[in-house]
């Protein structure tokens, strides 16, 4: 009988880690995550895994513990998923953003190279790095213009993936993934945010809900839908970047119309403009060319915009005990 395949996941904890081991761990793999040291060890996202996978301690800034990390695990597939991910973090905290996103990459690449040479890399790239958009819609070959220090951390981190890639023959590829949401979003995204908000107001805690720029529109798709993308990728004979995305643009205002809409509500009667949260670089608009994604992964998402959004609202709604 083969060995099971072993994938190492860094930023398990995090909303597509999460749905990625669980997508590993239906396909049989033995699944290593990556965690970080905190005074209290808060795994929300995994707790329904936690006796199925491995967790090794280990961090980005660290590049002992990644050769700790993959050590242990002996990967066939490396998923890098790990990342100070929230653009607004990204201006107050600009050297940590760079050091975890951009040089983190790096270090775990370096690992890689002198530990494990023939273990296949998955990188994390965004659609941010298109940032002030050079065409429309955006593909694999559409230059990047980064609007903030993450999206400029994001291209140096794809660029030294292609480069480990081409300078090392390292198994390298790059997922080049626009907004992908679920009722696992982080709290401070944008969708995740009218989510809670719109169910905090159905449930009578909330009156109003602030909010930045509503022109803003993105290609919004369902996180379970793209973490097939990443596990595809790797399973090609040659190692290649896709961009992943549902190419349809709606934006923010959308948003809110159908996820208070869900809940019963106008989003007129309760969203409130706080210019606080406009950012100091705005990225106006998003929307992919994910077909080819479609020809060689045969790949495509499952999930439209509403049905994402209005799960979304129905989950924190049910989530939310009503004010008494
Ligand atoms: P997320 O929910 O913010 O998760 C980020 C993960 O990275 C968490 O597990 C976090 O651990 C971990 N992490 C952060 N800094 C670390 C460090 N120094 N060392 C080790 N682990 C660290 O992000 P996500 O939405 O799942 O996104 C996954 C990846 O895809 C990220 O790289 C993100 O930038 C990228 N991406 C996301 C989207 C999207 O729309 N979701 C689109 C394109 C690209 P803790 O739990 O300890 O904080
Ligand atoms: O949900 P967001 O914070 O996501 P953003 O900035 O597009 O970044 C996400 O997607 C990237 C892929 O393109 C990832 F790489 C990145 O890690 C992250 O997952 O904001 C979306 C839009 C922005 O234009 C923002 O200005 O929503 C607008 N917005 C309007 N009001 C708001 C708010 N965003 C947030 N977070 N909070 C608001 O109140």
């Amino acid at each position: 009988m083969s060995e099971p395949r072993r994938a190492l996941v860094t930023g398990i904890t995090g909303q597509d880690g999460s749905y990625l081991a669980e997508f590993l761990l239906e396909r049989g793999y033995e699944v290593y995550g990556l965690v970080r040291r905190a005074s209290l060890q808060r795994f929300e996202r995994i707790e329904h895994l936690r006796e199925r996978v491995e967790l090794v301690h280990g961090d980005l800034l660290d590049q002992a513990s990644l050769a700790r990390a993959l050590d242990l695990a002996r990967p066939h597939e490396i998923y890098n998923l790990a990342a100070q991910s929230f653009v607004p973090t990204s201006w107050t905290e600009p050297v940590l953003t760079a050091e975890f996103t951009g040089l983190g990459v790096t270090r775990l690449l370096e690992c890689v190279r002198q530990r494990c040479p023939d273990a296949r890399f998955y990188q994390a790239s965004s659609s941010e790095m298109f940032g002030k958009v050079r065409e429309v819609p955006q593909r694999e070959s559409t230059p990047f213009y980064p609007r903030s220090p993450y999206g400029a951390a994001k291209a140096y981190a794809h660029h030294i993936t292609v480069n480990y890639r081409e300078s090392y023959g390292l198994y390298a590829s790059c997922g080049i993934l626009f907004n992908h949401e679920s009722p696992r979003r982080g709290r401070e995204f944008v969708t995740r945010k009218v989510s809670l908000g719109a169910a905090a107001i159905a449930r009578g805690r909330a009156k109003t809900l602030p909010m930045g720029n509503l022109d803003a529109r993105r290609d919004w798709g369902f996180a379970g839908d793209y973490v097939e993308a990443m596990w595809k990728m790797l399973q090609l004979d040659a190692p290649d970047d896709f961009v992943i995305a549902t190419g349809e643009m709606h934006s923010v205002r959308e948003v809110c119309e159908i996820a208070f809409a869900a809940l019963g509500l106008d989003w007129r009667a309760h969203v409130t403009l706080d210019p606080k949260l406009l950012r100091p670089a705005e990225v106006d608009q998003l929307v992919g060319d994910a077909s080819k994604a479609r020809a060689k992964l045969g790949w495509q998402p499952r999930t439209t915009f509403r049905e994402l959004i209005e799960r979304m609202a129905r989950a924190d709604y049910d989530a939310t005990p009503p004010a008494s």
